[in-house]
């Protein structure tokens, strides 16, 4: 019979979630057109298919992140007797910044490959709604005559969010943002980041093992969200490496002087001190915008609270044909393998007849600093106000890894933590660990939170000797006992 749509499906946004989504659709057997267009940011940035984590997000500041632990281990290198004039190490940001942005475009040439050989439709355009089942786009952005549109049997929106600018003077066209650095031709030198979420306190890091001169500028706390002793500790680790802070501080204007320079004048808000310094670069950070405003949703009658979509548990919005996944979805982790994962199973449960949902619970998250943070499950505060504190017990422990004795690193920081029920097996509700490669070590460790993992099940744990990730199989110290959790050598 003649199909009474275009499509089974549009996707509008080709970022981790529209393309798992739109994939995995196709792999169905769906007919599939999928959106994806890059206003370019206010110092004219843009960038090709595959959204924020390829091109200005997870993996273009992973590589920033490594290029800075590599300066830190050539100065380590030396202390293990490699013979390595490290006096007048200095990077080349241009040349990083190329490597950079030659592997981005090897990835986004791979995701067009990949779109081919998986027959998905894929339209360079914007898509906005004409009305809940059709949607209209400019085959070539800035042509207006030419207007087209289609019609799909099922809409899913997953256009992202891209960072917010401040509303003060010179904050669009002298400050940049995570979407321009990555690319920036300019090393970057001194710079102001704005926000102390894990943005900025990323950006701030990979800059400060690159030589250049961070400054933190932060409202209210690190990191809200997180867990608090963890985040304080990270800041405290930040600031011993030479990450300057401006604490409960709000930027009021950036200008430029005559030497090109760019003078930021700023208030306290505790003291309500009017200040100003002068930077190379201002980075905001001051978190991201659901990017809605294009997609004319009034036409379709999808609501929206701010910036972003309300789904219920199977990310179906208030109109049962239109889903939204990913970073543009209210109430959830902004991350890349939840977008990825809750894209994938959408589709199947479209087009295959599947009925899982995606499990938004004990979702495991690194920030990328030198000494890295990654966590699983709940913060201590979390726990006690679901449980009170009388039925939580938290274990701890600072600890030493083998590799920081030669060249005497700082072990001050290098931290875990496991939160946990009080009673029977000791369920672990959170872990928490600050110190080398995080990310590897919580991933495993998440999955075992998820298979309900105990204390008992943890101590009963052979380690792995000599790591650091052995240090949960050894938690012996209890806050409650109040004894002293550093290691004796
Ligand atoms: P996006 O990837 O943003 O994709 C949406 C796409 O839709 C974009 O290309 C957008 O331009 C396009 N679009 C928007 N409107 C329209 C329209 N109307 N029509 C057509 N196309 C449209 N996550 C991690 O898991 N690990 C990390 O280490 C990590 N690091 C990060 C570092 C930074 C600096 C940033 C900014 C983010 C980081 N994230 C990380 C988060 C991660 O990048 C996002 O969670 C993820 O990219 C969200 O995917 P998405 O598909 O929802 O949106
Ligand atoms: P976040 O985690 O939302 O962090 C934003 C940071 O910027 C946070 O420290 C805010 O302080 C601060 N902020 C927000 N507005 C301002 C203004 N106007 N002036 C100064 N400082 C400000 O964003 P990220 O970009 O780090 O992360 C993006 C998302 O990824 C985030 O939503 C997470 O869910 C995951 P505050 O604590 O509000 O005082």
């Amino acid at each position: 019979s003649f199909p009474r749509y275009d499509y089974d499906l549009v996707v509008l946004g080709g970022g981790s979630a529209g393309l798992a989504c739109a994939k995995e659709a196709v792999d169905c057997g769906a007919r599939v057109l999928c959106f994806d267009y890059v206003k370019p940011t206010p110092v004219g940035t843009k960038w090709g298919i595959g959204g924020t984590c390829v091109n200005v997000g997870c993996i273009p500041k992973k590589l920033m992140h490594q290029a800075s632990l590599l300066g830190e281990a050539v100065h380590e290198a030396v202390a293990y007797g490699w013979n390595v004039d490290d006096r007048n190490l200095r990077p080349d940001w241009r040349k990083l910044v190329r490597s950079v942005q030659n592997h981005i475009k090897s990835v986004n040439w791979v995701t067009r490959v990949d779109l081919r050989d998986k027959k998905v439709e894929y339209v360079n355009s914007m898509g906005a709604f004409v009305d809940s089942h059709t949607i209209m786009y400019y085959p070539k952005p800035g042509q207006e005559g030419d207007r087209r549109q289609v019609t799909a049997k099922y809409v899913v929106v997953a256009v992202g969010g891209r960072p917010r600018y401040p509303d003060i003077p010179g904050a669009m066209e002298l400050g940049i943002t995570s979407d321009d650095i990555f690319s920036y031709e300019r090393e970057p030198g001194r710079t102001l980041v704005v926000g102390a979420g894990y943005v900025g306190l990323e950006c701030a890091c990979f800059l400060k093992g690159l030589g250049y001169d961070p400054t933190v500028m932060v409202r209210s706390i690190v990191l809200r969200g997180f867990d608090r002793q963890m985040s304080e500790l990270l800041a405290a680790m930040m600031s011993e490496r030479g990450v300057s802070f401006l604490n409960t501080t709000v930027p009021s204007s950036v200008e430029r002087q005559s030497d090109g320079r760019l003078l930021v004048r700023y208030l306290n808000t505790t003291t309500q001190t009017v200040g100003s310094d002068v930077f190379d670069t201002v980075l905001w950070a001051i978190g991201r915008r659901g990017l809605i405003d294009d997609l004319n949703l009034g036409a379709a009658g999808v609501k929206t609270l701010n910036d972003k979509i309300v789904v219920d548990a199977s990310e179906a919005t208030n109109v049962p044909h239109i889903f939204a996944v990913g970073d543009i979805i209210h109430g959830r982790p902004e991350l890349t393998p939840v977008a990825i994962l809750s894209g994938r199973l959408l589709a199947r449960r479209l087009f295959a007849g599947s009925t899982q949902r995606m499990d938004y619970a004990d979702v495991a998250t690194t920030v990328f600093t030198p000494l890295e943070y990654s966590c699983v499950g709940m913060s201590e505060e979390s726990a006690i106000e679901l449980h009170g504190a009388d039925n939580i017990e938290v274990f701890h422990g600072y600890y030493k890894p083998t590799e920081f004795f030669i060249p005497q690193k700082s072990v001050r920081h290098c931290y875990l933590k496991a939160v946990a029920e009080m009673a029977g097996d000791q369920r672990i509700l959170g872990l928490h660990y600050i110190g080398p490669v995080a990310g590897e070590v919580i991933q495993g460790f998440a999955a075992a939170l998820k298979s309900g993992l105990t204390v008992k099940t943890l101590l009963n744990t052979v380690g792995i000797h000599p790591t650091t990730a052995e240090e949960f199989t050894r938690l012996s110290i209890t806050k409650r006992s109040g004894r002293d959790p550093t290691p004796a050598s």
